[in-house]
């Protein structure tokens, strides 16, 4: 480790270090271990680390097994596999789709116009433009430094936001008061300030008496924060937070200015009020989790839509709307992959990764010329698990026609001047473990929960292999008119505020892992958005 990152670890954490315990880090065999170990056990009264304020001994104590340099690394390189090819079965059906729900009338006015040619200009890629995506920009290696980084970046985005509607002190300045104030009760009771503070929650916990404590952290400190169960409505709020996200808090100081007690909470949410949205014309269909190559695709249906964007279809109703449409999106797990999970191979019909894209290739052909295909990767794709993901790399992007567009996981894409947050959503299974009200049968629900966190993946640590980029890519800025899931294997369409919440379902039936935790998914079901209303209509294959 050189001395310099040590020494800007410090800087960032907000203190300053001396030579001498620089040296004492960077000649450790664990140096980064250390580090995070200094930051965790400090007294956040100091102002400059010394070499006396290093207990390598209890670190050494507590942490006997460390290997060198070990920890702190997420895998950034792009992970593809390979292996046996399999004979492909393939049986071609005849179309069969139906309307099996209708959220809201398809009473689009939008007429098929003569701009089905469109033009490759000004970064525009035939009237998609992607306007933020990973892909050539990723630059993390997984140092400890890009970790605070991005936690950095992470909670300047999310504060900023929040700042509009709460003016918040540095937590630096609370820890002041503390120190102050420390042995001295104020007399009389009710004697509070109100205060407010805007950090990203470290640590949620329930007291002996029933009620919360957080702990929240900004760049300068760390305050404990307590949520009274008799405040119900605050309560109930704050039984949802997870940890990682960035909120603000309105209270009150306790006499001795140790605690913070809670009144107001304040997530970065969306605005009331938005502008209108413009819309353009035409349909858009979102689809994801095709696991082509798995033996449980259900490949029949999946051509009965193939089908149906063919105008093959006798239901004119069906037939007017396919000739509509002007894009298809696709929100990963375009195949089943090699090695995803442990036995996979007993449930793949194909059991070559590229044989499983060549296939996806061939689906992929089918689509009429005038529909635009965007599509990116899940973790069941072939480019590296931790997010966010890179587009497909050239050796599979090479075996689909080049009208195809690949993004990134999340990649934010103005269809026309539709903005489309199109994210996998493996983060839902954090949020379905974390959030009370939150299920696989309802994955708008989780989704909503991101969009009032204006964050993809809040959850650091769990089920999302998050890789340290400068920029927290997931931080939901600008506001999508649309956000595209998909990976649970449930439709979900809902509204929050002005954002259209679309989970896309899948193309794959029950699986054995998935009878056995009782997911039931809804397979072959297709939402149809108008573009200029953005209302949905559902079909099933
Ligand atoms: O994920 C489909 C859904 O099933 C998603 O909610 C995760 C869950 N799933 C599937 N396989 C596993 C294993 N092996 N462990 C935990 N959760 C799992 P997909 O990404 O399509 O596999
Ligand atoms: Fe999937
Ligand atoms: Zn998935």
């Amino acid at each position: 480790m050189k001395e310099i990152k040590a020494q800007e670890v410090f800087l960032e954490a907000g203190y300053q270090i001396s030579p001498k315990a620089v040296e004492m880090i960077t000649s450790h065999s664990a140096p980064n271990d250390l580090i995070s170990y200094i930051l965790e056990n400090v007294d956040e009264s100091l102002f400059v680390i010394e070499a006396e304020h290093i207990d390598i001994e209890s670190f050494e104590k507590e942490y006997p097994d460390l290997p060198k340099e070990c920890l702190d690394e997420v895998p950034c390189s792009n992970d593809t596999s390979t292996s046996q090819v399999s004979p492909v079965p393939s049986t071609r059906s005849p179309a069969r789709s139906s309307i099996s729900s209708t959220l809201s009338p398809t009473s689009s006015s939008a007429t098929l116009r003569d701009e089905r040619c469109f033009s490759d200009s000004n970064g525009q890629v035939n009237n998609i433009n992607i306007m933020s995506d990973i892909t050539d920009m990723s630059t993390c290696v997984g140092e400890y430094m890009e970790f605070v980084q991005y936690f950095r970046n992470r909670y300047t985005k999310l504060s900023n936001i929040i700042r509009g509607r709460v003016t918040a002190r540095p937590i630096e300045s609370l820890n002041k008061n503390r120190k102050q104030s420390s042995g001295i009760r104020r007399g009389g009771g009710g004697d509070y300030n109100e205060t407010s503070i805007i950090g990203m929650v470290s640590e949620i916990r329930t007291t002996a008496n029933g009620h919360k404590m957080l702990q929240l952290e900004d760049p300068t400190g760390s305050f404990p924060v307590l949520v009274h169960q008799a405040e119900k409505d605050l309560f109930e709020e704050a039984s949802k937070l997870v940890l990682d996200e960035v909120i603000g808090i309105t209270g009150s100081m306790t006499n001795d200015g140790s605690l913070l007690i809670a009144k107001k909470l304040v997530l970065p949410d969306l605005p009331n009020i938005s502008n209108r949205r413009e819309g353009t014309w035409g349909k858009a269909v979102f689809t994801s989790d095709i696991h082509v190559g798995s033996s449980t695709f259900l490949e029949e249906e999946w051509c009965g839509f193939l089908d149906f964007l063919n105008g093959k279809t006798d239901n004119e109703q069906l037939k007017k709307m396919s000739e509509e449409i002007r894009f298809l999106v696709v929100a990963g797990d375009l195949v089943d992959g090699i090695g995803i999970f442990p036995g996979q191979e007993h449930e793949l019909d194909i059991l070559d990764i590229y044989d499983q894209y060549r296939k996806a290739a061939e689906y992929f052909d089918q689509v009429p010329e005038h529909i635009k295909i965007i599509i990116s990767p899940g973790n069941h794709d072939a480019v590296r698990q931790a997010e966010p993901q890179p587009r497909f790399p050239e050796r599979i992007t090479s075996l689909f026609s080049d009208r195809i567009t690949f993004v990134g996981n999340p990649a934010l894409v103005d269809l026309d001047g539709v903005k489309v947050l199109m994210y996998h959503g493996r983060s839902i299974d954090d949020l379905v473990a974390s959030v009370p009200g939150v299920s696989y049968q309802e994955p708008e629900k989780a989704m909503v929960e991101m969009i009032k966190r204006r964050h993809l993946s809040p959850i650091y640590g769990s089920r999302v292999s998050i890789a340290p980029e400068k920029q927290d890519h997931f931080v939901i800025d600008p506001i999508p008119d649309i956000l595209h899931c998909g990976h649970v294997h449930t439709v979900g369409i809902g509204n929050y505020k002005s954002v259209l919440l679309i989970n896309s379902g899948t193309w794959q039936s029950q699986t054995e892992f998935q009878k056995r935790v009782n997911l039931m998914p809804t397979p072959a079901k297709v939402p149809v958005v108008d573009l200029s209303t953005l209302r949905t209509t559902l079909l099933q294959f």
